[in-house]
């Protein structure tokens, strides 16, 4: 029965909709903003690495697995501290102004040290990544976080407050499974956003692995063959969580993606991009104060990493606030890659992809 549903579940799931995927569109750190690029468009400076198109990266031995697809290194490093919050803001369709198109599936953030190479032409493929959070099922077992994501929330994580500094890429990742009762059929959205960490700390971490390489194929978080089935119990992938995890982590509200980049200077080649010309009426969500207060509290709960890996019980399910997710979103949804239009709302050019979070345009249709 289970199996019949699954199956089900799975051929449903690539009945032929418009393919959406996303890709990130904004990391903030203590509620400063600095928007990235559209995928494959060079459109200005940013601290996030561009990725070539919202396409997911198949595979576990994909080299794309580092930062995304054909990451490229990104011109910005932006300043951070120990105990900041970092917030990434998600978006669905190739230009943006959409929401994230899945809901099923983990959230993972990692981070990895520059070393003594400025971030900006640091090398990931050479990165030793060590994971800082990671958020699954929410407690009630059927729905995750990152339907939150898919309802415009972004996610933060509260660095530990002994990370040495130095340049760090932090590695926001999007593991979406409604494919994934297949062999090969999970798809991964890593992306990455380059940070200069200061303060005194003298932390090293444990655990790093490197991308790809810290998945397997067959792992169980990343075939999962009873994804949709009830009671399904998600083992996250990859190692545990690092001595230097974050204070916290979990979805919060959403923030408006900025309207301009954080230079202001559109690069040399950039397409059209009226960014920088238009006044555009939103006060361009400047220094979106929002997430950060409300995102810390969550979890102490989450502390418990190491068992989480070895007793995949309940445990290991839900590490993120409840608090930030109190929203129960329809959980029978499939979130196979379907476009839901808020493009209706879209006088404002792509440019400033001002998100309009009415409540209404949230309703998943699947
Ligand atoms: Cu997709």
């Amino acid at each position: 029965m289970y199996r019949l549903s699954a199956l089900f579940i799975s051929l449903l799931a690539v009945a032929p909709y418009v393919s959406a995927h996303g890709f990130l569109g904004q990391v903030s750190v203590d509620g400063t903003p600095y928007r990235g690029n559209l995928p494959g468009k060079n459109q200005g400076s940013s601290p996030i690495r561009m990725v070539a198109d919202i396409s997911p990266v198949k595979g576990t031995t994909n080299p794309d697995l580092t930062c995304g697809l054909s990451a490229q290194a990104a011109a910005l490093t932006v300043p951070a501290n120990p105990g900041s919050n970092i917030t990434f803001q998600w978006e669905g369709g190739q230009d943006g102004g959409q929401d994230w198109p899945h809901n099923v599936g983990p959230i993972m953030t990692y981070m990895a040290s520059c070393g003594s190479t400025d971030c900006s032409s640091f090398n990931a493929s050479g990165a030793k990544w060590f994971k800082v959070a990671q958020s699954g099922q929410k407690p009630d077992g059927s729905t995750w976080y990152q339907a939150d994501i898919m309802q415009g929330d972004s996610y933060t994580v509260t660095l530990d407050q002994n990370l040495s500094p130095g340049g760090y890429l932090i590695r926001n990742e999007i593991i979406s499974l409604q494919l994934a009762s297949s062999m090969g059929g999970v798809e991964f959205y890593p992306a990455c956003a380059q940070l200069n960490v200061g303060g005194n700390g003298n932390g090293q971490p444990n655990g790093t692995v490197s991308f790809p390489g810290a998945y397997g194929a067959s792992d169980p978080g990343i075939y999962t063959p009873d994804v949709y089935n009830p009671g399904f119990v998600y083992q996250f992938p990859g190692p545990a969580l690092s001595n230097l995890q974050a204070v916290s982590w979990s979805t919060t509200p959403a923030v408006a993606i900025d309207a301009n980049f954080a230079s202001g200077v559109a690069a040399p080649s950039a397409a059209p991009s009226t960014a920088a010309a238009q006044p555009s009426a939103a006060p361009a969500s400047s220094a979106a104060p929002a997430p950060s207060s409300a995102a810390p509290a969550p979890s102490s709960a989450a502390a418990a990493p190491s068992s989480a890996a070895a007793a995949p019980s309940s445990s290991a399910a839900a590490p993120a606030s409840s608090a930030a997710s109190s929203t129960a979103s329809a959980p029978g949804a499939t979130g196979s890659c379907r476009v839901r239009s808020k493009r209706a709302n879209a006088n404002a050019t792509n440019a400033d992809r001002r998100r309009h979070f009415s409540r209404v345009n949230r309703r998943m249709t699947h």
